[in-house]
């Protein structure tokens, strides 16, 4: 029987799960994870900071649909990741965040102990959807596997594992795969299928429709085939939530693309007599309004937290995305007259939903926005992953820059964290080496994270920038005119010389003003070994 310390089965309940790659930054109160991990084929990333750590895990869970895992010490490190999980939370991202904390004899009241922190997984809890203390060594390895698959059942989110050193530091014998098998068996996601007559009665709905229509949210990815299949079979056209961009190509024709704020679309889907929402809980868009649906309302969600509305006529079914919507394409017929009708329908909602833009984005420089996004479209391949800030450019791409793919326009939907672009970006890119990867933020929100840099070249990772610097807080100082305050306030920012950054981590830097095409330098930034800073002046 083999003997293994606790650090040694944190790793070992890793290695089983098949993680391959793990985010962290070392400190005393975690060495003992570190130590096991120096013989492991776990690929360890080293952050800066503890929230671009979070954002990592974020981007690699994001995009791939796996458990983005961390590693982090007590107090501090714990504090730091805080703000990733919250992202993460609110947007439904499954995360491992394994943290320490000091013995557990010193764990009962105030030690003064290095890095303490009082009452941790209470504070967790507001951003998890679990925070457990192992209790013990041999408990380790059950509550790593239990809290895996928590993370990814029902509604996604992060789970929170705190070990006390104590346990790190003792033995125990080490579990067989059997045994680790049986324990996954009993901890594997239970969440059942909706009831066969609730998916009759919902595909009838659906099929008796006059002007059905689909919204996808960001639990929809899964579904994507299926949910195509079933826009075309219906003709129903699909709305989609930021979250949920690239989940239908927005050059489908039966795609309307993120453009819930815009009237002609909001008109449209107040006619709509069955609307189909998938993964959405039809929370409020960028502008705090919610999507208002006026016909029967079909809600498919793997959480019945999301079922917010009553059902008015209506059906919740709690089920798997991809389930339902395969179960409801079989259960409709094919109606091609309403395509030949839609089709132009929505090309017709887009064209007047264009020209909305400017009152909607009464921005000094929305005609420069959306060139650098047309610059940005012809230069971009089809299989992009695009990291994006809270920047007003990304405001606008929800609409103007098309996407492919699902899972591949990464944007801090809901609890809108500044800061998130580049770190989600290593994180993608770590998950998807065979793609490209592309960051689009501010000067602002790019400063909040800018450390990463270091955590990207170190791992040689091409990642062009693109860093739109209009010298601050662009969103705010339109939000400060909107409030009609007496002068410009606190949202200008002194900026570092680009160009010396770029130069400072030994990456290439271009810098395109006013009158140059942004994308020539963004093809070519593809093609490198490594980031690439491109500032654009705005
Ligand atoms: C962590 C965090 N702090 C503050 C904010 C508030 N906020 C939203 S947008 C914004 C300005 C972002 O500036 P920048 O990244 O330069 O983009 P710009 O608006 O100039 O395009 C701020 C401060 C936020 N979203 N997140
Ligand atoms: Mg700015």
């Amino acid at each position: 029987m083999t003997r293994i310390s606790g650090g040694q089965a944190v790793v070992k309940a890793l290695e089983f799960l098949e993680v391959d790659t793990l985010f962290g930054i070392p400190g005393v109160h975690n060495l003992a994870i570190y130590a096991a991990l120096t013989d492991s084929s776990i690929h360890h990333v080293t952050g800066r900071h503890e929230q671009e750590v979070g954002f990592m895990a974020d981007g690699y869970a994001r995009t791939s649909g796996a458990v983005g895992v961390a590693l982090v010490i007590s107090g501090p490190g714990l504090t730091n990741i805080l703000t990733a999980m919250g992202e993460a939370y609110h947007e439904a991202i499954p995360l491992l965040v394994i943290s320490t904390n000091n013995a557990t004899r010193h764990l009962a009241g105030r030690s003064g102990k290095l890095h303490e922190l009082a009452r941790s997984n209470t504070m967790v809890r507001s951003v998890a959807k679990e925070s457990r203390r192992v209790p013990c060594t041999e408990a380790i390895i059950p509550y790593v596997l239990e809290a895996f698959c928590l993370a990814q059942s029902g509604r996604p989110a992060p789970v929170h594992l705190e070990i006390p050193l104590d346990l790190l530091q003792q033995e125990m014998t080490a579990p067989t795969d059997d045994v680790l098998k049986s324990l996954m068996a009993a901890f594997a996601d239970r969440s059942g299928n909706a009831d066969s007559q609730d998916l009759r009665q919902a595909a009838a709905m659906l099929q008796r429709a006059r002007q059905p229509l689909i919204i996808a949210g960001g639990g929809a990815w899964q579904a994507a085939d299926h949910l195509r299949r079933l826009s075309e079979k219906r003709g129903a056209p699909v709305l989609l939530t930021p979250a949920a961009k690239g989940t239908l190509d927005d050059a489908h024709p039966l795609c309307l693309g993120v453009r819930h704020h815009f009237a002609a679309v909001r008109r449209y889907l107040e006619t709509a007599d069955v609307v189909l929402a998938v993964g959405t809980e039809l929370a409020e868009d960028l502008f705090g309004t919610p999507p208002v649906v006026a016909g029967t309302l079909i809600q498919i969600d793997r959480d019945a937290s999301a079922f917010k509305s009553g059902v008015k006529g209506g059906i919740h079914l709690l089920a798997d995305a991809d389930d339902a919507v395969a179960a409801l394409l079989e259960g409709v017929s094919v109606d091609s007259d309403r395509s030949e009708t839609v089709f132009p329908q929505v090309k017709e909602i887009k064209t007047a939903a264009d020209k909305e833009l400017p009152q909607l984005f009464t921005y000094p420089d929305l005609d420069m926005i959306r060139r650098r996004l047309q610059e940005m479209q012809r230069a971009l391949p089809p299989d992009v992953i695009l990291a994006c800030d809270s920047t007003r450019p990304a405001y606008v791409a929800f609409s103007e820059l098309a996407v492919q793919r699902p899972r591949s326009f990464l944007f801090p939907c809901g609890y809108g964290t500044l800061g998130m672009a580049l770190p989600a970006a290593v994180g993608a890119r770590l998950a998807h080496p065979e793609r490209p990867v592309c960051v689009m933020a501010g000067d602002g929100g790019f400063q909040f994270s800018m450390a990463a840099l270091g955590t990207a070249c170190q791992e040689e990772l091409n990642i062009p920038l693109v860093i739109f610097n209009d010298h601050g807080f662009g969103e705010i100082r339109e939000h400060e005119k909107a409030f009609h305050f007496s002068r410009p306030f606190a949202a200008d920012l002194k900026n570092p010389a680009f160009d010396a950054l770029a130069a400072a981590y030994g990456i290439p830097y271009d810098r395109i003003g006013e009158k140059d095409d942004l994308a020539p330098a963004l093809a070519a930034a593809l093609k490198g070994k490594s980031p690439v800073l491109i500032e654009v002046q705005s």
